[in-house]
């Protein structure tokens, strides 16, 4: 396994939609074993392959706790076929917004189909923590971030600090 650069916003990739894959091979298990070695070295609750600098339909996630068994969920394809009327906020992370946080407002629950690892469909029914991951990371393949959901101006003061925060770190890097 290998460890990946994670994109940081701003960057155009990040605002692309991703492409579904065709069939699930050794490659999609190379990518996807790369996404959860680099998501847990973040760390962070879940990655979606653009985040990576692929633009496929990819997706791991692993809500378990620092003091319990690792339960990490591959998911190729993912798709919402159901959202709750009913919705929670959760404050909300990125690794591509590193150090920016916001309470975001999505359904409570939502059920996902998609392929698993060994080319299963499989169905998922999740709330809390996991449904509002899963609602961050297919946003993700759509080119959607958290701060989308902000005002304008909350979501340009962010943007302005991680571009001064790209522009610092290429002095260091000089
Ligand atoms: O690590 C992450 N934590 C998190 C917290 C609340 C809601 C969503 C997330 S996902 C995030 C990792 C990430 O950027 N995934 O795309
Ligand atoms: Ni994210």
């Amino acid at each position: 396994m290998s460890k990946k650069k994670i994109v940081i916003e701003p960057d155009p990739i990040l605002r692309k939609k991703s492409q579904s894959f065709e069939k699930v091979d050794k490659e999609v298990q190379r990518l996807m074993d790369d996404m959860l070695e680099t998501m847990y070295s973040a760390p962070g609750i879940g990655l979606a392959a653009v985040q990576v600098g692929i633009l496929k339909r990819a997706i791991v996630i692993d809500i378990s706790k620092e003091d319990e068994e690792k339960k990490p969920i591959f998911l190729i394809n993912p798709e919402i076929i159901y959202k709750s009327e009913k919705t929670s906020v959760y404050e909300e992370g990125c690794l591509s917004l590193p150090g920016h946080f916001a309470e975001i407002e999505r359904p409570t629950e939502c059920h996902i189909r998609y392929i698993d690892y060994f080319g299963k469909t499989k169905e998922l029914k999740a709330d809390g923590l996991l449904s509002t991951c899963l609602q961050h990371e297919v946003d993700h393949l759509n080119g959607v971030l958290f701060v989308d959901y902000l005002s304008k101006l909350k979501k340009d003061m962010i943007i302005k600090k991680l571009v001064k925060q790209k522009k610092e770190l290429d002095k260091i890097v000089l």
